[in-house]
């Protein structure tokens, strides 16, 4: 179960957010705050506590606050974030994860190692690990050296086409994976439940599990139906400003 949640305002230089898909347009800051708003409430109807940090305008992406760090049931992990854009990002997360973890419990990937939290998935105390154009191996290495530190694991999953691990595929508990594209087939996954993101809504693989919940992006009916199939109680949110940043529902808060 999560007691907490982190998330952080979207600044108005969201606008200038990195993008790899420019042909949707630049976000409506208006109707993403509104949106950060109603994912708040929903956070809150799964019976977290949510801490809301302010917006830094010097940094366009910096309401995707899942890439900062990778907190576990042992330890908080800072990340060093692959974009150059993005890198302080990290140090800004730094003092909030302070009020939850006192300083031996709080670890650090260092540079030439990088890590976007995005790209890490937790499977009770098993972290998948995407090899990305943000994450690399060095980053990697020093991530998994410290999950065993804490008695925890982690093993790498090669990305070809994604942006974050996460972008493509997320577990929701319960031996449940949603998986889409080219995690569909990965050996990696092979022991879990899969439940197939079709093609043409691949940007709803991004959910989240939350206290028995699912958040589900709302305009995605054929992954929301078959979440419910799944038995889980769905809460739909509209994340249509934050997909034109590549950014989904993860990407938006510190789940712990
Ligand atoms: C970026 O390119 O870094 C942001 N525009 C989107 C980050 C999405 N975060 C995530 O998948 N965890």
């Amino acid at each position: 179960m999560f007691k907490n949640v982190i998330v952080r305002r979207p600044a108005k230089s969201m606008v200038e957010g990195i993008t790899s898909n420019p042909q949707l347009g630049r976000p409506n800051y208006e109707l993403a705050l509104k949106q950060h708003d109603d994912y708040i409430e929903a956070l809150k109807k799964c019976g977290v506590a949510v801490t809301v940090l302010e917006a830094l305008e010097e940094y366009p992406d910096s309401c995707f606050v899942e890439d900062t760090a990778v907190i576990t049931r042992k330890c908080a992990i800072l990340s060093n974030p692959g974009a150059a854009s993005r890198n302080g990002e990290a140090k800004e997360m730094l003092p909030a994860i302070k009020k939850f973890f006192p300083d031996d419990m709080i670890e650090y990937i260092k540079t030439p190692g990088t890590l976007d939290g995005g790209d890490v998935m937790m499977v009770g105390d098993h972290f998948y690990v995407g090899r990305s154009a943000r994450t690399n191996a060095e980053g990697i290495r020093q991530f998994i050296a410290i999950l065993e530190k804490h008695g925890l694991s982690g093993s790498e999953v090669k990305l070809e086409l994604v942006l974050h691990l996460k972008t493509g595929v997320n577990y929701i508990e319960n031996g449940n994976m949603l998986v889409s594209g080219e995690f569909v087939e990965k050996a990696d996954f092979a022991k879990y439940s899969k439940i197939v993101i079709p093609e043409e809504e691949s940007y709803a693989a991004n959910c989240i599990w939350v206290n028995d919940r699912v958040i589900v992006p709302s305009g995605y009916p054929t992954v929301e139906k078959k979440i419910r199939d799944a038995g889980y109680e769905v809460i739909l949110t509209d994340t249509s400003e934050y997909r034109k940043l590549d950014g989904g529902l993860s990407c938006l808060s510190l789940r712990f």
